[in-house]
């Protein structure tokens, strides 16, 4: 049985990493200076001879530079730091809401991390709201806040020429076009957005020349290559028929209005664009087998389903029974989410399903699949069993009981602290301004939930033991990761509905090692979307990722993969096993840890950078 097989190779993981521990206590006695030195080494000889050519790959530094810091390795509690001010972020979400409470209103935003200038540091865009029609008091757009490189940002909204109104849901990245400069697509009520990368900093909207520009209401998107013609296609979920005409009245009290929950909505279908490899897309919904205007969809994982490259898509359905659509290597899916044992809870009952995100967090090399539900409904984890089914372990894993009460949006598996295994941040945040009302347990606001995965299918809520960041009420709805200060661990970036956005620094994470790496592709698309990556760590643990767009809720994580390797030690390294989506394999041997590494499909490493584990910036 997997699941048996599993725990006992993480509980084989786990004792090594005492014994390791242990060995380095010894040494670290013996030798301390040796110890907290990073390591500096470049990771093959290839690191060096391809990272001469010149045009490998725009705006990425060629060489590996000198350790900057010589700071030891940090140390103490992993805490997450509220940093949103002293960052220069000072973005607001404005839903647009002036007391009709149109259902959009209570929907959000999403947040998509983008290295837009390929300077190998993510900047961050948040997509926002507007006022409504007849109801104009300001005039807010998506916002592009560029990362500084010293722990700041720049709001470049407008010299990006990304100051659009719009009522703006979710985006997705990825380049379009394969001319190595990252695109944007913003999902928006009344006509989302095609922004194309000009490669000098701007932006252009080409949706019309496109032919994106789609209509309805639109949620979560991804970029995906699904006929693996070398061209990232677009999905986007589509989540109900609404109107501010049509906008229904639904009340908690009897009297006053209430944001509605979506039963009271006709479904609208998702949309398939294929990319013709012109500029312009054709919508294939029909014709790929996806059109299904019963769901009312918001959340969207790639999912490898086979291990084979060819992505499937799980969409989460509020009120309505998820879809896993099969990639049938054809142009054609297959929705198997009955027989996959995703559709429903264990009762039988379609939940609200949100946010969604698919990992390997039990070492099977299979994905498993995160999603937020409804207030009492909890988390669902569906475990993958391998063989196209699921079975949901939220109970026996420890996620069920904490997300009890809350209503989570954003959700996404990510090793906070490198030990080598998955963990999951869940952003929270009720639908129902008045909720506490009538039910004075339950609050629109809501803090976030952090659980740390301790191997063996269990999880560990560390909610409380991660700072008072973690514990402050948001309602929070798009939540992404990225590593905004480049010191090897994943920080934290979330909209917050109508309020402030957050960004939680992570720290202390990185005083485990952990490998990062930016996959390039040639002959399949560009940013690699689907390549499947195998690290094995000396001690002959495996861990598997996939280069991915979209998850969470409306939003979108950075494309650098991070693999965490424990507990540190001396000249430690990690095999790495790449599968392209065009089915080229490539291996690196021995890469050290501690490395930024880039990878282009058929040439190897490319460059290296020692991680910097405590940059100089001002804190
Ligand atoms: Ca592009
Ligand atoms: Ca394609
Ligand atoms: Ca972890
Ligand atoms: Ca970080």
């Amino acid at each position: 049985m997997p699941v048996r097989r599993s725990n006992s190779s993480w509980i084989r993981f786990s004792r090594h990493w005492l014994a390791v521990a242990a060995l380095l206590a010894l040494e670290i006695a013996g030798c301390k200076s040796n110890s907290a030195a990073p390591k500096t080494e470049t990771a093959t000889p290839a690191a060096h001879s391809a990272a001469t050519e010149p045009s490998a790959q725009p705006g990425i530094s060629s060489a590996p530079t000198a350790v900057a810091s010589a700071a030891p390795r940090p140390s103490g509690p992993i805490t997450f730091t509220d940093v949103t001010a002293q960052a220069g972020i000072h973005f607001r979400h404005n839903n647009g809401g002036f007391g009709k409470k149109y259902l959009p209103e209570t929907m959000g935003s999403g947040v998509c991390v983008i290295d837009y200038d390929n300077d190998g540091w993510p900047d961050i865009l948040f997509v926002n709201g507007t006022d409504w029609p007849g109801h104009k008091t300001r005039r807010t757009t998506p916002a592009l806040y560029h990362n500084n490189h010293d722990g700041t940002f720049t709001d470049v909204t407008k010299q990006a020429g990304l100051d659009v109104e719009m009522y703006g849901m979710g985006c997705a990245v990825g380049d379009y076009d394969n001319d190595g400069y990252d695109d944007i697509y913003i999902t928006a009520i009344g006509g989302s957005h095609l922004f194309h990368n000009q490669g000098n900093g701007r932006f252009a909207d080409v949706t019309a020349k496109a032919g994106v520009a789609d209509s309805g209401f639109p949620a979560s998107a991804v970029w995906f290559d699904y006929d693996h013609d070398g061209r990232l296609d677009l999905f986007v979920a589509h989540y109900v028929e609404w109107s501010a005409a049509t906008d229904q009245f639904c009340t908690l009290d009897g009297t006053h209005k209430s944001y509605c929950t979506p039963e009271r909505y006709k479904g609208e279908s998702a949309r398939l664009y294929r990319n013709l490899g012109n500029g312009r897309f054709e919508d294939v919904t029909k014709k790929a087998g996806l059109y299904d205007p019963t769901s009312k969809s918001l959340g969207v994982a790639l999912v490898d389903l086979d291990q084979d490259g060819w992505l499937s898509l799980f969409v989460t359905n509020d009120t309505q029974p998820n879809k896993l659509w099969k990639n049938n290597r054809n142009g054609t899916f297959t929705e198997i989410g009955f027989a996959a044992g995703v559709a429903y809870n264990d009762a039988g009952k379609a939940r609200a399903g949100m946010g969604t995100d698919a990992a390997d967090y039990d070492g099977s090399g299979r994905q498993s699949l995160a999603i937020g539900n409804f207030t009492n409904e909890s988390l669902s984890l569906y475990q993958n069993q391998g063989g196209g089914l699921f079975l949901d372990q939220a109970i026996p894993s420890g996620l069920a009981e904490p997300s009890a009460r809350v209503l989570t949006f954003g959700v996404f598996f990510f090793d906070y602290d490198l030990d080598g295994l998955p963990d999951i941040f869940a952003a929270n945040g009720h639908v129902a301004d008045d909720i506490s009302v009538l039910q004075p347990s339950l609050h629109y606001a809501e803090p976030p939930l952090l659980f740390r995965n301790r191997g063996g299918g269990k999880f560990e809520n560390m909610s409380d033991r991660v700072g008072p960041a973690m514990r402050e009420a948001m309602v929070a709805r798009g939540a992404t990761y990225l590593d905004y200060d480049n010191d090897g661990d994943l920080d934290i970036v979330v909209n917050v509905n109508n309020g402030p956005a957050r960004l939680l620094r992570n720290d202390n994470g990185n005083q485990n090692d952990m490998l990062r790496m930016k996959l390039v592709g040639t002959k399949s698309n560009r940013d690699a979307i689907g390549a499947r990556v195998t690290v094995t760590t000396a001690s002959g643990a495996k861990m598997v990722q996939w280069v991915k767009t979209g998850s969470s809720y409306l939003s979108q994580s950075e494309f650098p993969l991070t693999f965490g390797l424990g507990k540190p030690a001396p000249g430690k390294t990690a095999d790495v096993e790449i599968a392209w989506p065009s089915g080229r394999k490539e291996s690196l041997g021995r890469v050290a840890a501690n490395q930024f590494i880039t990878v282009d499909e058929g040439k190897g490493i490319v460059s290296a950078r020692p991680i910097d584990f405590s940059p100089n910036f001002e804190r």
